[in-house]
């Protein structure tokens, strides 16, 4: 397959003329079978600056058109994405080795998400506070907050930033964006698109939204400029350590959307035909490279065996669905890269290490694919939650462990750093609802897998996840200044707070 020659044409299709970008600084690969599909220069420090000041400016013009309006060239773009779902689907694919049908969802994620952000465009609102004084009214006012630096990951290359810019844009922010340097082309097309959508729209001021591409001395320029009023980095729990404190020390405000380690509780209530498929796309869907993917599963020990041995099976006949995402047969596609695969290889030997039972784990040659990295998803039964399953190992690992009763697995559950998403099955309410009181995840649901959140609600996760929500609810608070205002209408002299006098 010559996927330099089809990401060439799908490039030319959605508008990137790759010789602009030309260079040697970066090499970029498909995971699909190794092979090079660009070759970029990247920023410098001069080229970042010049973003920036040019964000700056665009949003001190954007700021003041109104947000309906605002919500018009995301109506705009969201359209233009729909006209190119599939060309940018099948380059999210090759460029990250998620399956077709994935990358169509995470296109598709990032349409819904201009949906919401249009709607949300007539709804950006205060709140009217009772005043504790005669004639005094007390408002909440919304401002456009600044420049948003958007540090995206290589899984979902452009959903992420959709979620973010899309929201900021309707705030009135203008945006920079650094993808990993592991997808930098998707996000090139996806400025391309903008830029196309900027042009139906008229009018917008240059600089709204960059793209910066760079290695990790770029992410901190762009971390450490008091120009940029927001860093929203997804990425590794490392990642976000590094980048937290370096926002913090200048006074900036941060939205970190870091590791997950989401688990699963399949109760002996459960019923198994709804638990079964959900616990496979979680565990082995996008090749266990979510953030929301299952790596954990507690189950009742009365069904232990039936749960570990139906699964085993299931894991067995994967080996057939494991191929090239471009084929809409396969179900799952490669690692990333070399580095990951051993990774996975060493949180393998590490879990044998810590008494584990693996099945399944090793590299999946493909005779035409010689160059991608594809493995059978690993299964693990442990007795104890060691060291390595409290570990995020980002690859299809997923760790099979027994459960006395509900009250007792919750404390398991919760004992690991990161707490993003969660998942209990059971036919039984008060279980249900025990479980969303107790799970310390940021996103906790019943019946249904760990991954795969709408954009509706507000995503992200506590303690080493980071803390952030982005995408739906009010998640778009965060690229907005509040401001609490109180105005009195009196005409006598004006009252003082707390019953304090100050009679001159
Ligand atoms: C991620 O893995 O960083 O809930 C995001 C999900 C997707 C988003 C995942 N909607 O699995």
């Amino acid at each position: 397959m010559n996927v330099e020659k089809k990401v060439q044409d799908l490039l030319s299709n959605l508008g990137v003329k790759l010789v602009d970008y030309k260079g040697s600084d970066l090499k970029v690969h498909s995971p699909i079978n190794g092979s090079l599909i660009a070759e970029l220069a990247l920023d410098t420090q001069a080229t970042l600056d010049k973003k920036i000041e040019d964000a700056a400016k665009a949003f001190k013009v954007w700021r003041r058109v109104p947000a309906p309006k605002r919500g018009e060239l995301v109506r705009i773009f969201g359209n233009i994405l729909r006209d190119h779902k599939e060309e940018l689907s099948q380059l999210v694919t090759i460029e990250c080795g998620k399956i077709i049908e994935e990358g169509r969802g995470e296109v598709q994620e990032m349409i819904d998400i201009c949906d919401f952000a249009v709607g949300l465009s007539r709804q950006l609102y205060g709140l009217t506070i009772a005043s504790e004084r005669p004639n005094h009214v007390m408002h909440e006012n919304w401002h456009p907050l600044g420049v948003v630096g958007i540090i995206s990951a290589f899984n979902f290359p452009v959903a992420v930033w959709a979620w973010n810019a899309c929201l900021a844009f309707v705030c009135g922010d203008t945006a920079i964006w650094k993808p990993s340097e592991k997808t930098p082309l998707t996000a090139l097309a996806v400025q391309s698109l903008f830029e196309q959508a900027c042009q139906e729209f008229g009018d917008v001021p240059e600089g709204l939204s960059s793209v910066v591409l760079g290695e990790r001395t770029i992410g901190e320029q762009l971390v450490v400029d008091p120009r940029v009023a927001l860093i929203s980095a997804t990425g590794s729990t490392r990642m976000g350590a590094q980048v937290g404190p370096k926002v913090a020390a200048r006074f900036g405000k941060s939205l970190l959307e870091l590791g997950g380690n989401n688990a699963i509780v399949v109760s002996q209530h459960a019923d198994l035909d709804v638990a079964l498929p959900s616990i496979l796309f979680g565990a082995v869907g996008t090749a266990g490279q979510r953030c929301t993917s299952s790596r954990r599963v507690f189950v009742h020990k009365s069904i232990a065996d039936k749960l570990f041995n139906t699964l085993k099976k299931a894991y067995s006949g994967l080996s057939l669905k494991i191929g090239n995402p471009l084929d809409g047969k396969t179900l799952i596609g490669p690692l990333i890269d070399e580095e990951s695969f051993n990774t996975m290889q060493s949180s393998i030997a590490a879990a044998k290490d810590q008494g584990g039972e693996v099945f399944q784990g090793q590299r999946h040659p493909l005779e035409d694919l010689k160059g991608g990295f594809y493995v059978n998803p690993a299964l693990v039964r442990m007795s104890n939650q060691t060291q390595i399953v409290c570990h995020e190992t980002f690859a299809p690992i997923l760790y099979v462990m027994e459960y006395e009763s509900l009250e007792e697995v919750m404390d398991r559950h919760n004992e690991v750093p990161q707490g993003l998403s969660s998942t209990i099955f059971t036919t039984n309410l008060q279980e249900a609802e025990y479980f969303k009181q107790f799970s310390d995840c940021g996103i906790t649901n019943v019946n249904i897998g760990t991954s795969g959140a709408e954009i509706g609600g507000a995503f992200g996760g506590e303690k080493e996840t980071g803390g952030g929500r982005e995408s739906g609810s009010d998640a778009w608070k965060n690229y907005m200044r509040r401001q609490t205002s109180t105005t009195y209408y009196g005409k006598d002299a004006p009252a003082l707070a707390q019953g304090i006098r100050f009679d001159i």
